[in-house]
């Protein structure tokens, strides 16, 4: 499933996210920047050391804030640069939960814009280990993304969603017809 975002595109596919060609890979990270299970392990994995290595130099003295992310070359990954994103941990949503979802993704954004990215791939952030509602994620992700894309600002031109699971990816899929929808102007 793809939708237009301006003169860009926002798609959808069922997949490993390690092993689809763009030109930045979107990690799901956590603020220590130490690896971990799910997406991080697989970037990990797939990448090789060269990335651990690369953050073990650039990883700030406090870690990287819930919101915040930091880029890293992609070691053996098909891609140019990793971008490491840190999702917020769900508490319930009422701890500014979205705000923090949507400054992850904004962030990965600027970033890979910032590395003249035309092509950039996101897993879900935060609806594994971290617990948020895929649904609920879907929203704030889709909704972030195509907000960015409509600026015109950046060179970025496609935005794949490369989801592990059938039902994440129906939940995308929702979130993603409702973006469709009608628009009211201001
Ligand atoms: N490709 C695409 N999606 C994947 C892959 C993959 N190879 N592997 C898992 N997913 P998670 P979080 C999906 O837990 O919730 C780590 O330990 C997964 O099914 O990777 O942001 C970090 O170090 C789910 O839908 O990230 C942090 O400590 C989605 O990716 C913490 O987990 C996100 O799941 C971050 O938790």
């Amino acid at each position: 499933m793809e939708v237009a975002a301006g003169s860009a595109k926002i798609r959808l596919m069922m997949g490993d996210i390690t092993k689809v060609p763009v030109d930045v890979v979107v990690n799901a990270a956590n603020s220590d920047l130490i690896g971990g299970g799910g997406v991080d392990g697989a970037v990990h994995r797939a990448g090789g050391p060269s990335i651990m290595l690369e953050l073990n130099r650039i990883r700030p003295v406090n870690g990287c804030p819930t919101g915040g992310a930091v880029v890293t070359g992609a070691g053996n990954l098909p891609a140019k640069f990793v971008v490491h994103a840190v999702g917020p941990i769900w508490r319930g949503g009422r701890s500014g939960e979205d705000l923090d979802l949507a400054s992850a993704y904004k962030t990965s954004l600027e970033l890979a814009s910032a590395r003249g990215a035309a092509t950039v791939s996101f897993p879900s952030i935060s609806t594994g280990a971290y617990g948020y509602p895929a649904g609920l994620a879907a929203a704030v992700a889709l909704s972030t993304v195509a907000e960015f894309l409509r600026a015109g600002t950046s060179p970025i031109r496609e935005v794949v969603f490369v989801l592990f699971d059938e039902g994440t990816l129906r939940a995308y899929e929702k979130a993603l017809a409702g973006l469709r929808g009608g628009a009211c102007a201001p």
